[in-house]
């Protein structure tokens, strides 16, 4: 029988494929939103109609306490973060602060207002950084390669301790790369996708790069935000490695992604060392069996529909500006 969740993170690309898959299983949603008046939350309501919000932030013990008791939540989704690597680089107090430390916030609240709550924590494969084995399952040892992983890695290790230390259902997500259409501008797919789209119709000529060499598993956000829903659906609480089993370099993505629209990558991108981190995750790729196996999760979406799925939408979005423009001009 669904019942009530609480997401933060939802105006993030996960947080609206989640909404949309828990609205649809028939759960009383909410979002938990940051900021006076958090640009997002139109876009949200848009693409997930009958979320119910709430105010809050990570970084504020008491606004996660309050949320709780206003939405009384049977779940719990901490999607919230400073998820972009590089920029955690920049502002490490501040990816620790909100991606670490946040995490025992939250956990926190939940022992205070009502320890049965089922948490889900938002891990990530960045935690195994410069990986000791391959493919990483849930006992590859974690080697962060920068704040973000380590703030993860910590995220990581809280939750598995209050799930030790209370009986709390805790479980943890060892999510490697997913992207979508709704995928930051900022993280290199999207940043490719929406190059390609924009070159093609001539509005660009060129993409700025960092490395082009390294390796991520990449798969689809719809199909992994069904997996951090079965985890919290099983008899004990666990935590799972979910990925697709396969890697491809941001030299194959950008292959792929250009070749869609009918263009040779070679002729429009360029590498600028702006683009490149103080240090580097060379090579991720997952091993998901557990995930497979326990929780009969799958993967829907491969490599190159997803390529195809965001090239055509920004194609698509790219017309419609296009469009928009002339018609005003
Ligand atoms: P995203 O698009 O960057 O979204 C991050 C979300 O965190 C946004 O909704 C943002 O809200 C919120 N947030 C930032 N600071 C906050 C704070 N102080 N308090 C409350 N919320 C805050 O990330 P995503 O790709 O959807 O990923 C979701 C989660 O999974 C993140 O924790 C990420 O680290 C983790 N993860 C992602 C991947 C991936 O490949 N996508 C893989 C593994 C793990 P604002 O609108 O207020 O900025
Ligand atoms: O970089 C390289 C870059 O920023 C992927 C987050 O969701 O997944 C994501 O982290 C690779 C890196 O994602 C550019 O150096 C080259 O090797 O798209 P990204 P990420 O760092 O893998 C993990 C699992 C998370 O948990 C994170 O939250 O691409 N790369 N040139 C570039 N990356 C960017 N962003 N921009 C470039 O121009």
């Amino acid at each position: 029988m669904p019942g009530t969740a609480l997401i933060t993170g939802i105006t993030g690309q996960d947080g609206t494929y989640l909404a949309q898959h828990l609205l649809s299983l028939g759960y009383q949603v909410y979002g938990l939103v940051r900021g006076q008046n958090n640009p997002k939350i139109g876009m949200v309501d848009q693409l997930c109609p009958g979320i119910e919000w709430l105010e809050g932030d990570l970084l504020d013990q008491s606004s996660l306490i309050a949320a709780l008791e206003t939405c009384q939540p049977d779940e719990v989704y901490n999607l919230g973060a400073i998820s972009f690597v590089a920029l955690s680089f920049k502002q490490a107090i501040n990816t620790g602060e909100t991606t670490g430390l946040g995490v025992t916030r939250i956990l926190e609240a939940i022992r205070v207002v009502n320890p049965k709550i089922r948490f889900y924590q938002a891990s990530s494969s960045e935690m195994f950084g410069k990986v000791r084995e391959t493919p990483q399952n849930e006992l590859t040892p974690f080697h962060p390669r920068s704040p973000y992983g380590v703030a993860k890695a910590y995220g990581h290790y809280i939750t598995v301790n209050y799930r030790e230390s209370f009986g709390m259902f805790t479980c943890s997500g060892i999510l490697f790369n997913h992207e979508s259409p709704r995928r930051g501008l900022e993280f290199v797919t999207r940043k490719i996708t929406h190059a390609a789209a924009r070159i093609k119709l001539g509005i660009d000529q060129t993409i700025a790069l960092g490395n082009i060499d390294s390796k991520r598993d990449w798969g689809f956000a719809g199909d992994y935000v069904k997996a951090m829903h079965l985890m919290l659906q099983q008899e004990a609480p666990d935590d799972y490695v979910v990925a697709t089993g396969h890697t491809h370099s941001v030299r194959e993505f950008c292959e792929l992604a250009f070749a869609h629209v009918g263009l040779d990558w070679q002729d429009h991108v360029v590498t600028d060392p702006r683009f490149l981190r103080p240090a580097e995750v060379d090579v991720l790729v997952g091993d998901a069996t557990k995930a497979r196996t326990k929780l009969g999760w799958k993967t829907e979406v491969d490599f190159g529909h997803l390529v195809a799925m965001m090239v055509g939408s920004d194609m698509e979005a790219q017309r419609t500006a296009q469009r928009i423009g002339a018609a005003t001009r």
